[in-house]
């Protein structure tokens, strides 16, 4: 049992974590990092599944904050592999010498706030007890790892993973006859590369995903140096985009161009590979009747390279519009159902009944083997939030407050917990982004936040119950205007049983947002209640 007193106690030392150390530390605010982990990295420290690689360009997904640090990192890659992006987290936490202030392999468990002292409480597994002023939440989007709830699921007698909580020694599947549960982002990228290597591989899927070839390739040397040669002005670009990614829009809506040219601009897209394939026109999010084009080019494609065409029909996701549920972005994916070692089941047509000790036992029959691999995504968004004990005044826990879906203001704080941030909360951006880009706003904007408190000698922030609720009803608006609700999606907080649907991130757009911070910081962090420790606010 240690005690200490602190200014900020950051939760996670991925991207969030790490680079809101550094801004507290150039501001003088001392601050300790608590990770669960044994080292930086976050989620990329976690997702060691096979082909984990990230969706965003390497050249995009990096920090900008600093010149020296983007100048001089080399991506080997046009999409970062995960072990290369862990080994980017690493050089910037020994280059910023992050570590000291960083304590892993602690798993904080709860956090209190303490009305009459304004200060935070928050506790560990290993019985620390920290008390801190603030208490900056940097716990990540996609990190609370969700299993399938299959009856059976824990009497199989193989070996068992979660692509989230990979093993850090690696997996060898040669001669193993391999079943993978999910077909969502990391499935898609995992499963080639098992199949390369099992001796069967059995994929049992649910939904079928829209997936865009990433035509991942070796680090072109003209196009690091285009970057590199005026970085910052791209950055700045970047980081007025929808997305916070830098690639081309195309402003005309799909339904003004004739059949031809529509199928010329998806096939161009398609050849270059990438995420970049839904910004083919400018209304693929808000017209279904636009959205069917590019869903239906897909599912051509999809035709074109499964040779069967039973099994092509099973892959082709029918039902909802193209990128309402994340657009996945693979390497050889739909390709790897013509070999002769993989089968898909549709467990739409016959759903898993149990997991046995043999296999996986579907309405159609029991598949024997012996590993069994789930790829069944994230409690998302405020999975590793909700599951902290997270008090605020009164003693009111946020799993209560948030009992009918998240509710924040801007997704940076949430009324009744004072002086707690969320990096990327729900409410923001976040999982619609470029999450490096949103994770420097919502660090920078707060490193302004405590800054402008000091100089004015205030200690605390509070969300207003107002602010929060217009901006919930905002964030619906904006949702409601696009055709992501129509699909049950983890955004939509779908893929966890009982979890409230509420569309959870803010579609608005990551330009539309940093402006909306800008200006409420602008105008005396508007919507924000400012005072001196432990005052109550008024109401
Ligand atoms: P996802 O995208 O949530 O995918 C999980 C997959 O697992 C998805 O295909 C699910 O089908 C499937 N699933 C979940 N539970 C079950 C059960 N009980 N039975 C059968 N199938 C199931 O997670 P990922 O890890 O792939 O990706 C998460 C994000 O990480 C990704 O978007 C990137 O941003 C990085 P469903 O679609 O729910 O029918």
């Amino acid at each position: 049992m240690s005690e200490s007193k602190i200014d900020a106690v950051i939760v996670g030392a991925g991207f969030g974590g790490m680079y809101m150390l550094h801004r507290l530390r150039g501001l003088g605010i001392s601050a300790v990092v608590l990770e669960q982990a044994d080292d930086v990295g976050g989620t990329w420290y976690w997702n060691r599944y096979p082909g984990a690689r990230c969706d965003v360009e390497s050249m995009q997904y990096s920090y900008s904050f600093s010149p020296e640090l983007q100048q001089s990192w080399h991506w080997s890659e046009r999409f970062a592999s995960q072990p290369e992006i862990l080994r980017y987290a690493a050089h910037v936490a020994d280059t910023l010498d992050l570590r000291r202030d960083i304590r892993f392999e602690t798993q904080v468990t709860s956090a209190r706030y303490d009305e009459a002292s304004g200060l935070w409480t928050v506790e560990t597994d290993r019985g620390d007890r920290i008390t801190a002023l603030y208490c900056i939440m940097a716990t990540g989007c996609l990190s609370s790892a969700k299993l399938p709830e299959i009856a059976g699921r824990d009497s199989f007698g193989g070996a068992t993973y979660h692509t989230g909580h990979w093993p850090h020694d690696g997996v060898d599947f040669s001669g193993k006859r391999v079943a993978v549960i999910g077909t969502g982002s990391s499935a898609i990228q995992a499963i080639p590369v098992i199949a390369r290597q099992a001796a069967h591989l059995t994929v049992f899927q649910r939904t079928p995903n829209f997936s865009i070839p990433s035509r991942n390739a070796p680090m072109d040397d003209d196009y690091e140096s285009w970057w590199k040669s005026d970085y910052e002005a791209h950055r700045a670009k970047a980081r007025m985009m929808r997305t916070g990614i830098l690639y081309g829009l195309n402003e005309k809506s799909a339904l003004e161009v004739t059949p031809e040219e529509r199928e010329a601009e998806y096939e161009a897209r398609w050849a270059k590979g990438g995420t970049a394939f839904m910004g083919a026109f400018s209304d693929l999010i808000t017209n279904r009747a636009a959205n069917d084009t590019a869903a239906e080019f897909v599912r051509n494609k999809i035709r074109g390279l499964v040779k069967d065409p039973k099994v092509a029909e099973i892959l082709a996701p029918k039902g909802y519009p193209i990128g309402t549920k994340r657009i996945c972005v693979d390497t050889e994916y739909f390709e790897t159902f013509n070999q002769p070692n993989v089968t898909l089941v549709d467990v739409r047509e016959a759903p898993i009944e149990a997991i046995t000790p043999r296999g996986v036992r579907t309405a159609a029959g029991e598949v024997e083997v012996d590993a069994i691999v789930f790829a069944t995504g994230f409690d998302a968004m405020t999975g590793a939030l909700t599951r902290i004990d997270i008090r605020g005044r009164g003693g009111l826990g946020l799993a209560e407050k948030w009992a009918g879906g998240p509710r924040t203001y801007l997704g940076l704080m949430t009324a009744g917990f004072p002086n707690m941030f969320m990096i990327t909360g729900p409410g923001s951006p976040s999982v619609l982004s470029n999450m490096i880009v949103s994770i420097e706003q919502h660090v920078d904007w707060l490193s302004d936040c405590l800054a402008h408190l000091r100089a004015r000698g205030l200690t605390t922030i509070e969300a207003t119950q107002s602010a929060e609720e217009d901006w919930v009803a905002h964030g619906n608006e904006v949702a409601d205007r696009t055709l992501y609700p129509q699909a049950a999606s983890w955004y939509m907080g779908a893929n966890v049983p009982g979890k409230p649907r509420v569309f959870m991130p803010y579609i608005g757009g990551v330009g539309v947002y940093r402006e909306k911070c800008a200006e409420i910081a602008a105008r005396g962090y508007e919507g924000f209640r400012l005072s001196a420790t432990g005052a109550r606010p008024a109401a």
